[in-house]
């Protein structure tokens, strides 16, 4: 009796000692969504060890920023680089997350020998259909059963609402969307299948995806949910045409997924996200090398609380929200669309502590559940 009793004690004294976890993303929209971020490569051979701990404590979902783009993976034909990739997906595994694939086809950071022969001329549509196909079912069939969802297609819609010319548009025709969905889903029946854009607040996009949902459905065309990116500013998008274009993706029968999330605080010099775009440093465009002054720090809270509101509204159609990395120093924002910046747009600060803002937030609902 008297040996229980000190047992008791200690354990309770072994209970009292240990601080109770904080916490996480993950638990405080555990009812709502998942909470995901970008890896880059430093933290997925964790060369970055403390973001990779606090990438597996906080988020329940994970995409490759880079790695899994056609340049970086497949940069001579048939010739496949898995070195990043591998242990990715490795990582989600471990860490039993949502695993998502970016990106199959893209425009941008396209493999240089994609559209062309060996004589530098354009392939034949064939040619170009071959080639769409091996990339996308050599990737999707190496991570059958292990990948969950794939951005099939990016950005393939310009803001006025006309498809991208792009050298899948030009050698193949409209048809390479559904092509490439049909292929992704041959390489993994199981997988779910997404088409991702950025601006997708502007009215012309947004008809023009709802267009594609429709084309591709009426085809039996397996399409599982809508990327929105929302790579945005201070003053960018208003947030009633981001929900306009949010429910009108919801209404055709899809999930959306917010699948780039940050918040600029620097002067627009470009709104959206085109890779390509390119503007010289000029030091009145970067207004906060050394912090945020008390003000500017708020607004920034105040506009990520108001997108967290409007995620939770409609928390019945998004199941995930991802940020475009994981503290202010990875972002590519510093250096887009001009370089050597210092922006601060993402939910750990640069010494990767969670910015107070998003501890009120956990704790608030925390508390609420
Ligand atoms: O964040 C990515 C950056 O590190 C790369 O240099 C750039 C080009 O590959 O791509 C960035 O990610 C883009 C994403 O893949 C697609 N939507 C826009 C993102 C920001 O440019």
């Amino acid at each position: 009796m008297k040996r229980q009793l000190l047992w008791g004690i200690a354990l309770l004294a072994a209970a009292c000692s240990t601080p109770p976890a904080e916490p996480t993303l993950k638990e405080a929209f555990a009812d709502e969504f998942l909470v995901g971020t970008a890896l880059n490569a430093a933290q997925i051979m964790g060369q970055d060890r403390e973001a990779q701990v606090l990438i597996a404590t906080h988020f329940n979902s994970i995409v490759a920023e880079n790695c899994m783009k056609s340049e970086e993976i497949q940069p001579e034909e048939g010739k496949f680089d898995f070195s990043l990739s591998d242990p990715f997906v490795a990582f989600g595994e471990e860490n039993d997350m949502f695993i998502i694939g970016h990106t199959l086809v893209w425009h941008s950071q396209l493999a240089p020998w994609f559209p062309f022969d060996k004589e530098g001329n354009k392939v034949s549509r064939e040619v170009m259909i071959e080639r769409l196909k091996s990339h996308i079912t050599t990737l999707v069939s190496r991570y059958r059963g292990r990948i969950q969802g794939w951005d099939v297609v990016n950005e393939a819609i310009l803001e006025d609402g006309t498809l991208r010319p792009t050298p899948f548009l030009e050698i193949i025709g409209e048809d390479y969307l559904e092509l490439a969905f049909q292929f992704a889903h041959e390489a993994d029946p199981d997988a779910e299948l997404y088409y991702n854009d950025y601006s997708m607040a502007s009215e012309g996009k947004r008809n023009r995806v709802v267009q594609l949902i429709r084309d591709l459905k009426a085809k039996g065309i397996r399409i599982d949910a809508v990327g929105m990116q929302n790579h945005m500013g201070m003053d960018y998008p208003a947030i009633e045409e981001f929900e306009k274009s949010l429910t009108a993706f919801a209404a055709e029968g899809v999930k959306v997924m917010i699948t780039e999330w940050d918040i600029t605080v620097l002067p627009t010099v470009r709104m959206g996200a085109e890779v390509s775009d390119r503007v010289a440093y000029a030091k009145q465009m970067n207004p906060y090398p050394d912090g945020m002054p008390d003000e500017v720090s708020q607004a920034w809270d105040e506009r990520l609380r108001s997108f967290v509101d409007l995620y939770e509204k409609h928390a019945d159609k998004i199941s995930r929200v991802t940020a475009w990395g994981f503290s202010d120093g990875d972002s590519w924002r510093n250096d887009w669309p001009m370089p050597g910046r210092t922006d601060y747009p993402l939910l750990f600060d640069r010494e990767k502590k969670l910015k107070p803002v998003v501890q009120e937030i956990i704790n608030e609902k925390i508390n609420n559940k």
